[in-house]
């Protein structure tokens, strides 16, 4: 090579960089919406509403780099939400971020957050935009003052009839209406992850280009994963099914226990590496702590389009019909072997299934 000819880019190396979030997700909404081109209307719209849900990413990520070294980011507000929950500073930012960046946005109508009893309805996008934005702004905000990782779960609906009395009603229906779905992990690196119902994609923020660049497509859950992920701390609070499951997994070799705090954090391993992911009823909480339509349903919608799966312990997750918008479910979501077997537990007791790849080890 001479001083003056450039060195060669790797072709591979160029065409990823250049495979942004934006550029990705217009090929998708095309395949999505069945759409004749990248300007029919619905490809365009769902490829601006998750460029805005992008943008709040990277504000927010902006803001936890720095929480340690700003006031006002850190610590609670002194108030609960309508959760019964200390609301964490964070939580008030995330959630006002995601508001901000979709007025003036002409797309979203409404947005229904863990953070908010009702849902906040931006009028001048109604008579224009017909999506609903359902989201928990940051998921696992307890990690935020030990910078541990926390995340941004998000789902879209479309809006059916005018909602003239405010009452979101068309939202109660079950997990199958969403039209895309995904999150925003905040770790040591910002990753985004979405679905518009054909494969998961995974995109990692590259804060020199600004851009998030495309790492995965079309992710897979493997079939079998060795990590459970549980609140072990509950034990004693759960059916005597999940104590039963809890020994089970104790007693045999090739599982080991990985449990973070932060839902978004513990799904993400489990998308990347198998296994599964569970909070269950408890006695004085029969329908768990997740709530579905911000939390359990986007998961269960990305787990589905990944190969794996998702239910109540009793039920295909996304069939359950919410009666309230903070409705709350009992959540079992991995590898599709590993649900089964915590499903077995529920649901036959002691008719233990082994998965095919566990290996059993002498019973002690
Ligand atoms: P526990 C965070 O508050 C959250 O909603 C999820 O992100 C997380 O998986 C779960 O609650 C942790 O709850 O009862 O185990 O502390």
């Amino acid at each position: 090579m001479t001083a003056s000819e450039p060195a060669a880019v790797p072709e591979a190396a160029l065409d990823r960089d250049c495979t942004t979030l934006s550029r990705h997700v217009l090929q998708q909404a095309m395949k999505a919406f069945n759409a004749p081109s990248l300007l029919s209307p619905e490809a365009q719209d769902i490829s601006a509403i998750m460029n805005r849900l992008a943008l709040a990413g990277k504000l927010i990520a902006r803001r936890l780099s720095r929480a340690g070294l700003m006031a006002g980011v850190l610590g609670f507000t002194g108030d609960t939400n309508v959760q019964g929950e200390s609301v964490k500073k964070m939580d008030i930012y995330a959630n006002d971020v995601f508001i901000s960046v979709f007025k003036q946005s002409g797309l979203v109508c409404r947005l229904a957050s863990e953070e908010m009893e009702k849902p906040y309805y931006i009028p001048e996008n109604c008579p224009i935009g017909r999506y609903t934005l359902l989201y928990d702004p940051i998921d696992g905000s307890s990690n935020v003052d030990i910078n541990l990782n926390v995340g941004s779960i998000f789902s879209i609906r479309q809006q059916e009839g005018n909602d003239l009395d405010g009452s979101a009603r068309d939202l109660l229906q079950n997990g199958r209406k969403q039209i895309a779905a995904g999150y925003i992990l905040y770790g040591p690196s910002t990753v985004f992850v979405y679905s518009l119902g054909d494969g998961v994609h995974m995109f990692i923020l590259d804060p020199s280009l600004g851009e998030f660049i495309l790492a995965a497509e079309s992710m897979q859950i493997p079939a079998h994963g060795p990590v459970y992920s549980l609140n072990e701390g509950n034990f004693w609070q759960w059916d005597e099914s999940l104590r039963d499951y809890t020994r089970y997994m104790h007693r045999h070799e090739g599982y080991t226990a990985r449990y973070s705090g932060a839902l978004v954090g513990d799904f993400h391993r489990i998308l990347l590496q198998g296994g599964v992911f569970i909070y269950p009823g408890t006695a004085k909480n029969p329908d768990g702590k997740l709530r579905l339509l911000y939390e359990t349903a986007p998961l269960a919608y990305l787990a589905e389009h990944a190969n794996g799966c998702a239910s109540t312990g009793t039920q295909p997750l996304l069939d359950f019909v919410p009666t309230e918008l903070h409705q709350r479910t009992p959540l079992v979501i991995g590898s599709v072997e590993d649900v089964k077997l915590v499903e077995s537990f529920i649901q036959d007791r002691g008719q233990r299934q082994k998965p095919a790849s566990a290996v059993t080890q002498s019973s002690k």
